[in-house]
């Protein structure tokens, strides 16, 4: 029998990886898009199957997750084997402009779909995984961070994943549901949003390398993170829910850096040296050298990062560490791509978009056909 999987947040950063995980393990692949004015699949455009094809593996369906009709009748046409529950208002700076929507989504969504499950009589054919995050220990009550670790959430994302967390046990526990938890800590790619801060300083230093932009603006780069890559990660997300019993799961690399280490580290894959001088909103990214043809467009002494409070949040989560030896040992998960190998595989892909862009540019948007060479 071919398995089905339904994933919310399909057409987001992991459950585009994901999706191409299970299709490879031969899965059937049910996903739920969102309704949006303009196209928003391009993480998943490749994996994408004609409706008119026979026997089609991988699928989607339009829905929300603040749609309880919508997201039963889905599960009740599926009957999946495995619900994956990525979708969410993932941004934590956007979760305290629009907190209600987020615990809608976050929080609310994840119960519907437990209820769901319950409701279709569907406990013990369909296993659960809930994408709780290393942002439920906010101010850190412990370091490294795992299982046990208290939490403290900081943020209105926080604290609505939080009770998606919880929500997610207390239905394991009460109705026997095999449903995990996997707390991710920061994991990244070149899939990842824009406005996340490592996509925007690849993005944001590629650009201003090519000339397009002038400088990169950002928040707290004192910001401590254990960064791993989104494609370690979603392997764990399939592992877990392969288990004899449902658990929940640390899972991160035991590595820690700040977010002026990824802008130093993504300037110098880009051949720019960066010395940092100031402190607070001082702070100033000023180029020293310069090496190569990638940035030919800046010169020494040019500014090309600043600080701009606007980026701060009115609570900040300083500093994560976590301690993955529980999926270490349980489930045999190594993290097999370094931050700094991830940062480079970032930056080259931003620079061939940037490249593209300076082109077009040049060209006045209507670029001669050598550009196909
Ligand atoms: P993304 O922001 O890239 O993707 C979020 C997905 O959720 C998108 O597909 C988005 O759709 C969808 N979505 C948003 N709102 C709704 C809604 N109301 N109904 C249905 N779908 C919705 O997140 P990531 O892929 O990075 O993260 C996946 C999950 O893991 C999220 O739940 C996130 O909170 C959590 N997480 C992420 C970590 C990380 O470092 N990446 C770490 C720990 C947890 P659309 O494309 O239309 O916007
Ligand atoms: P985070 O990721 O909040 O950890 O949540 P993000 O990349 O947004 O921020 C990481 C740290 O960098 C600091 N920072 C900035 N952040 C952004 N976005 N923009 C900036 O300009 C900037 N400057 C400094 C932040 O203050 C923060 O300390 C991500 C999301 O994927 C969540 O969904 C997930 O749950 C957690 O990771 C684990």
């Amino acid at each position: 029998m071919v398995k089905k999987a339904l994933i919310t947040g399909i057409t987001g950063q992991d459950g585009s990886y994901l999706a191409e995980f299970l299709l490879e393990k031969g899965y059937e692949v049910h996903g739920i898009k969102r309704r949006a004015s303009s196209l928003n699949t391009q993480r998943v455009d490749h994996i994408y199957q004609d409706p008119h094809v026979e026997n089609k593996q991988f699928i989607l369906h339009y829905g929300d997750l603040t749609d309880t009709s919508n997201l039963t009748r889905i599960i009740q046409q599926v009957q999946p084997d495995e619900i994956y529950n990525l979708g969410a208002q993932s941004h934590v700076a956007v979760s305290f402009e629009s907190p209600e929507y987020t615990a809608d989504v976050d929080g609310l969504g994840t119960l519907r779909l437990l209820e769901a499950i319950r409701l279709l009589g569907l406990e013990k054919k369909t296993r659960f995984y809930q994408a709780s995050t290393s942002e439920l220990f906010g101010l850190v009550q412990e370091t490294p961070q795992k299982e046990t670790t208290p939490f403290y959430p900081r943020s209105p994302y926080a604290a609505a994943k939080l009770y998606a967390y919880w929500i997610t046990v207390n239905y394991r526990e009460a109705y026997g549901m095999y449903a995990c938890n996997g707390i991710l800590f920061n994991h990244e790619s070149p899939r990842r949003g824009e406005t996340f801060v490592t996509r925007k300083i690849t993005r944001g230093l590629a650009y201003i390398a090519q000339g397009l932009d002038k400088c990169l603006y950002l928040g707290n780069m004192n910001a401590l993170r254990d960064w791993g890559h989104a494609k370690d990660y979603v392997r764990m997300q399939w592992l877990m829910l392969q288990q004899d019993k449902p658990e929940d799961y640390v899972i991160a690399t035991g590595i820690q850096y700040s977010v002026r280490d990824f802008v130093s580290w993504s300037a110098q894959a880009l051949g720019i040296t960066l010395k940092f001088e100031g402190e607070g909103i001082g702070e100033q990214g000023i180029v020293t050298a310069i090496d190569g043809e990638n940035a030919a467009a800046l010169s020494v002494g040019d500014v090309i990062v600043r600080v701009d409070p606007r980026y701060f949040r009115p609570t900040e989560v300083e500093t994560l560490l976590g301690d993955p030896a529980k999926a270490k040992q349980k489930l045999g998960w190594i993290p097999e791509i370094t931050v700094q190998d991830m940062c480079h595989e970032m930056v080259k892909e931003d620079l061939s978009i940037a490249k593209q862009h300076a082109l077009l540019k040049q060209y006045g948007y209507k670029p001669p056909m050598s550009l196909e060479d």
